[in-house]
């Protein structure tokens, strides 16, 4: 269960090293001795599947460049914690615990951007179906509303950050978040279904100061499958 609730989160990071994944198989009890190593997820399409929507050349940057920086980043964060408590030095204690959320937040946020998006087909504007879909139209009223609340939210972040679609585990209610840099004013106690990323890196190549544009026709790449997949799994918490 905790390996499943791990992977979920990290929205497919490697979750357990493999000395505790085999001890757990067998029943064993160990100290863990390493940290777990981060790596970068591999994306279910090509830079240029995106395309007219979000060109190749930014998604590339941003996968292969920023994303990588947040895995390296809390690599360095989790490994500079370990050491801290293997010498009991705690001198800079609040400065990696601030990296580990500031890199942590964007390696586990990147990792659901991506799922959050496909490739689009022709003339079709993307709409969830079946049980996210009425969820949707109870909470907001519609879909049409849903889109609105969700675009204001993302469009209206002060700086980098990113609008959230949530599922609050303690009454299963949608919740629309907005997040600032990677972590800020993060809700608690909800699990995000749905990421739309609005730093300036997300989209400045083709958009430039337009962000709004770039939201608008970000709704053209939404991948609700994988929304469904995820409102369902975390429906079980
Ligand atoms: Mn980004």
């Amino acid at each position: 269960m905790e390996s499943t609730r791990r992977d979920f989160l990290s929205m497919g990071a490697i979750a357990l090293p493999a000395t505790l994944a085999v001890a757990n198989a067998q029943g064993l009890n160990i100290v863990e001795t390493t940290p777990t190593i981060h790596t970068l997820p591999t994306l279910d399409y090509s830079y240029s599947d995106l395309e007219p929507f979000i060109d190749a050349k930014t998604m590339e940057i941003h996968h292969s460049k920023h994303h990588q920086a947040y895995v390296n980043g809390l690599n360095k964060a989790e490994e500079m914690l370990f050491k801290a408590r293997a010498d009991g030095d705690y001198s800079l204690v609040q400065h990696w615990t601030r990296q580990l959320a500031f890199h942590g937040g964007g390696h586990a946020l990147h990792s659901l951007f991506w799922k959050s998006m496909k490739k689009p087909i022709a003339g079709i504007s993307p709409k969830p179906s079946g049980s996210l879909m009425v969820a949707l139209q109870n909470e907001f009223g519609s879909f049409d509303t849903f889109k609105k609340h969700f675009s204001a939210t993302a469009n209206s972040v002060e700086g980098g950050g990113w609008a959230l679609l949530s599922l609050r585990t303690s009454d299963k209610r949608l919740l629309i978040t907005q997040i600032e840099n990677q972590q800020k004013q993060s809700y608690w106690n909800c699990i995000p279904l749905l990421a739309v990323d609005v730093w300036e890196h997300a989209y400045y190549l083709k958009y430039q100061n337009k962000r709004s544009d770039y939201v608008e026709a970000w709704w053209n790449v939404v991948n609700w499958d994988a929304t469904q997949q995820f409102y369902n799994q975390a429906l079980k918490f």
